[in-house]
């Protein structure tokens, strides 16, 4: 019988053993900034392959149930959750996982030291990440919205204080979806100064939790669209824990983010707050939701690479051919190729976090503002649809170990293919890269980085990839100007998305490679930015009415209809 048995994968402190991550912020944060920050960062690192791994993986092997009824017939609704789902929250809380971006101890750079938590926490959390998500998108929009609420609820959401913290859910999606907000049908009826809700809402992440931010339509307001669609905030039980007039229809059984409580609800006359006034609701949800969709693009940032160094270490332990799987050069090549998506998305996250904190900090300039609007929804697609990718790589990476439950690998890819459907599909965020530039982004964000590509200075074989980068802006700043608005422009929205993240990516790898031309990876991180801009940096394809009937019958002949 063979004695042989393979070693399974280890993970080392995720900060220390992320030299990204550490150089971005050692190159973007004031000195004084990463000097404070830096040991607190090392600290998490430690604590998100020990202790939030072993709560995560608790949680995982340990789903929420619904208890409908108790022992007696009664209807209770209770949603049971492990004890290692409740340890997740309180180490979020005390990491300042919230709190960091609110306290704004470090003004703008409060949000690129909070993202970074993020990251660190986020893959270990069993999707912890997403209550947390949302409770700092609700925060925002109370920051900015919540009128009274600012007093009683918001200091909730921003609390160290485990005993006083709160998360918050996000409820838009009904039963007759999730993207198409418009067929919003829950009412909402005055009730003694304020609201009673009455309605379904289809998909509830994390209904754990205390509040909710939710679109209903004000009884007699036009019936249609969502401008008549207005913001309220729920919370959702009294203080002996029974639900305010919710009932809870049934637990969702997903594909993956399992450990995550995720529920269809029946608003039955539920008290709500009207946040801000009455009308345009999604515009204010979308303060929200900009948020989520940035929390969404860093917990795909960190998946990647929390997938890659499982596979690197993995590569570096197993044999086959007479070699470490990692010397073998397809394998190795195949690996090289992740390390580019995840460093690509690395820096398009921090930057949008930078743009984030200049944004909430009022001190960003025009340009910051139209690039925070146009890539928000670019950054969160992009790396959504990579992290899918990438995890599926990494499967594979493990060979038939990966197909393992027990391995722990085969989750990978069931979290990862939850990030490009929640927060708005890859092509509902292609549309509202549409919407951004009709409301003017465009112009103002080609300008900004037109202007950065210049102010990179690199030496040999990178000029040509400077060149191509800028090149690559003409492009899309010419083929967004010739659309019109049409068919063909929305048909062409996708790869009009993912040209702008690619080339906004291979700018921020090649100002990487600039400056850190003196540092201790000068040479792969040259590396990476030509190979990036050289396989990334395609033409565009124009969508023509001749494309559109060509769609149209290829449909068609699949069915004759
Ligand atoms: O809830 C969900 C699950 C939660 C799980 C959270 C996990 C977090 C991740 C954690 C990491 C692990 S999933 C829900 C999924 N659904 C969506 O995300 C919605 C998708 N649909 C859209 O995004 C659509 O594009 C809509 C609903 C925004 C389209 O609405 P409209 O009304 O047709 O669009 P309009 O008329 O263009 O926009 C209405 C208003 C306008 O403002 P006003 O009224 O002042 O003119 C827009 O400018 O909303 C404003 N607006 C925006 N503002 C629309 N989109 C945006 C935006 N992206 N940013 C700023």
């Amino acid at each position: 019988m063979s004695a042989f048995y393979q070693q399974g994968p280890t993970l080392a402190n995720q900060y220390t053993d992320d030299p990204l991550l550490e150089q971005l912020l050692r190159h973007r944060l004031p000195a004084s900034v990463f000097e404070e920050i830096r040991h607190g960062l090392t600290t998490l690192g430690g604590r998100a392959v020990t202790e939030i791994a072993a709560a995560g993986e608790a949680a995982e092997a340990d789903p929420p149930r619904h208890v409908p009824y108790d022992a007696w017939g009664r209807r209770v609704d209770r949603i049971e959750t492990p004890a290692a789902w409740r340890t997740l929250e309180r180490i979020a809380v005390e990491e300042g996982l919230v709190a960091t971006a609110y306290e704004r101890r470090h003004g703008p750079w409060s949000r690129v030291h909070q993202f970074a938590r993020f990251y660190l926490y986020a893959p270990s959390s069993a999707t912890f990440s997403c209550p947390l998500a949302m409770t700092d998108g609700a925060a925002r929009c109370l920051e900015l919205h919540g009128g009274p609420l600012r007093a009683t609820i918001y200091p909730r959401l921003v609390t160290r204080d485990p005993e006083a913290f709160w998360t918050s859910g996000q409820w838009m999606t009904e039963r007759t979806g999730g993207s198409d907000v418009a067929e919003t049908a829950t009412v909402a009826r005055p009730s003694g100064g304020r609201f009673s809700l009455h309605g379904i809402k289809w998909f509830t992440s994390a209904t754990t939790s205390q509040m909710a931010l939710t679109l209903a339509r004000i009884e007699g307001s036009p019936p249609a669209g969502t401008k008549s669609l207005s913001l309220f905030c729920v919370e959702l039980r009294d203080p002996s824990g029974a639900l305010h007039d919710i009932r809870i229809l049934r637990l969702k059984d997903k594909l993956g983010t399992r450990a995550l409580p995720t529920a269809e609800l029946a608003l039955e006359g539920t008290p709500a707050a009207l946040v801000g006034d009455a009308g345009h609701g999604v515009a204010k949800i979308a303060s929200m939701f900009s948020i989520t969709r940035i929390a969404n693009a860093c917990a795909a940032a960190a998946g990647m690479r929390r997938a890659l160094a499982l596979a690197c270490d993995y590569a570096r332990k197993r044999r086959a051919f007479g070699q470490r799987l990692i010397d073998l050069p397809l394998h190795a090549a195949t690996l090289a190729d992740l390390e580019l998506e995840c460093q690509a998305a690395c820096h398009l996250v921090f930057f949008l976090a930078e743009l984030l904190g200049r944004d909430e900090c009022a001190v960003a300039m025009p340009a910051d503002a139209a690039l925070l609007r146009m890539l928000t929804p670019v950054v969160k697609l992009y790396t959504a649809k990579q992290a899918i990718a990438v995890a599926s790589e990494v499967v594979e990476a493990f060979g038939g170990a990966g197909y393992i439950e027990d391995t722990g690998v085969p989750r990978l890819l069931r979290d990862a293919q939850v990030l490009s459907i929640w927060e708005g599909t890859t092509n509902v965020l292609s549309l509202d890269v549409l919407r951004a530039i009709d409301g003017g982004a465009l112009a103002d964000a080609i300008t900004a980085l037109r202007q950065r590509i210049q102010g990179v200075s690199v030496r040999g074989p990178l000029t040509a990839s400077v060149a191509s980068v800028a090149q690559a802006l003409e492009r899309i700043a010419q083929y967004a100007g010739r659309q019109g608005r049409g068919a063909a422009r929305e048909a062409g929205a996708r790869g009009l998305a993912v040209s702008v993240a690619r080339t906004t990516a291979g700018l921020l790898m090649l100002e990487h490679a600039a400056w850190g031309a003196d540092g201790p990876s000068a040479d792969a991180t040259a590396i990476a930015a030509r190979r990036w801009c050289a396989r990334n940096l395609t033409p565009l394809t124009e969508v023509d009415e001749v494309d559109l009937d060509d769609t149209q019958t290829l449909l068609r002949s699949q069915t004759g209809r």
